[in-house]
């Protein structure tokens, strides 16, 4: 049974986490199915927008933990090297995919789950959806770059306060503090969000993509090399077919038709 469903339709796919009896917890086969979705959406030059979903009732609730029953009869497990191996490559596959990646959190986020929704581009979750930084809860440390997102998006004190505590985040209370663009009823997110991304694919990509990368460079860069940076990108984007496409539709007083190129 493939632990991970995917559809392509209108430049956008949409990879769904299946494995809702477990609330699509992460087991070697979903580590590697998500890995190879989102690899082959970026290779694919027809597809210009990623959609993230899970179904059942959670997104994601991080690790499978079954997977780690060894360490109560005595084992150990090397987590350093299944983060190494599976949840860096996937928050930078996310993070320098030079298309937009739109998250629809479905219900609970918990752990790597929870921070596998950050590292997407928009994040949209459903009113009945949650967000847990489980990890203090099991005696493990944040992981999937929630160290990095979560101080940006909603400061040193929230942060501290929810990997510290480990407590639960409602959607609202996560759209509230800026965790999350939005939430959405229930039975309307996966229109709202395919649509976003259906729209998204019909933007000028190549654009978006340096826009995602200059985002990212400005977490370290000082403002004179993010002046420098955003001129050497401007002249990037200016070599597109998409610019002149952008230019001509203005002009002619019509909507743009960009490919992506
Ligand atoms: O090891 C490494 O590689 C290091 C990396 C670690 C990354 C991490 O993500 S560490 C954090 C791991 N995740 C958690 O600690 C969360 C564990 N889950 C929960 O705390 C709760 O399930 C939730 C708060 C997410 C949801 O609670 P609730 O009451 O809505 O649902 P439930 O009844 O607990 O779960 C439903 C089923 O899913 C249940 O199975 P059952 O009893 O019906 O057969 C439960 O065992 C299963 N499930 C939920 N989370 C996991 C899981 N099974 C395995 N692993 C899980 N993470």
């Amino acid at each position: 049974m493939p632990a991970v469903k995917i559809d392509r339709a209108q430049g956008v796919t949409t990879i769904t986490l299946d494995r809702p009896e477990k609330l699509n917890a992460f087991n070697k086969e979903q580590h590697e199915e998500l890995a190879a979705a989102l690899r082959e959406a970026e290779e694919d030059g027809a597809v210009r927008a990623v959609l993230l979903t899970g179904s059942g009732r959670g997104f994601c609730a991080g690790q499978d933990l079954s997977e780690r029953a060894v360490v109560t009869q005595g084992g150990t497990v090397d987590t350093g090297a299944s983060i190494e191996k599976y949840y860096n490559p996937l928050v930078r596959r996310i993070r320098k995919m030079p298309k937009p990646v739109v998250c629809a959190v479905n219900g609970v986020a918990a752990g790597a789950g929870a921070n596998l929704a950050l590292a997407c581009d928009i994040v949209l979750a459903a009113r009945s959806a949650s967000f847990i930084q489980a990890f203090a809860r099991i005696g493990l440390v944040m992981d999937t770059g929630g160290s990095h997102f979560l101080p940006r998006l909603i400061g040193d004190a929230r942060a501290r306060y929810l990997l510290l505590t480990g407590d639960k985040v409602t959607a609202e209370q996560a759209a509230e503090w800026g965790l999350i663009l939005k939430v959405v009823d229930d039975d309307k997110l996966m229109a709202e969000a395919g649509a976003l991304a259906q729209n998204l694919a019909k933007a000028p990509t190549r654009s978006l993509g340096l826009i995602k990368r200059a985002l990212d460079a400005s977490a370290t860069n000082s403002l004179d090399a993010q002046l420098d940076l955003e001129r050497d990108l401007q002249r990037e984007a200016a070599k597109g077919e998409d610019y002149k496409e952008g230019i001509a539709a203005f002009l002619e007083k019509r909507s743009a038709r960009f490919t992506g190129r």
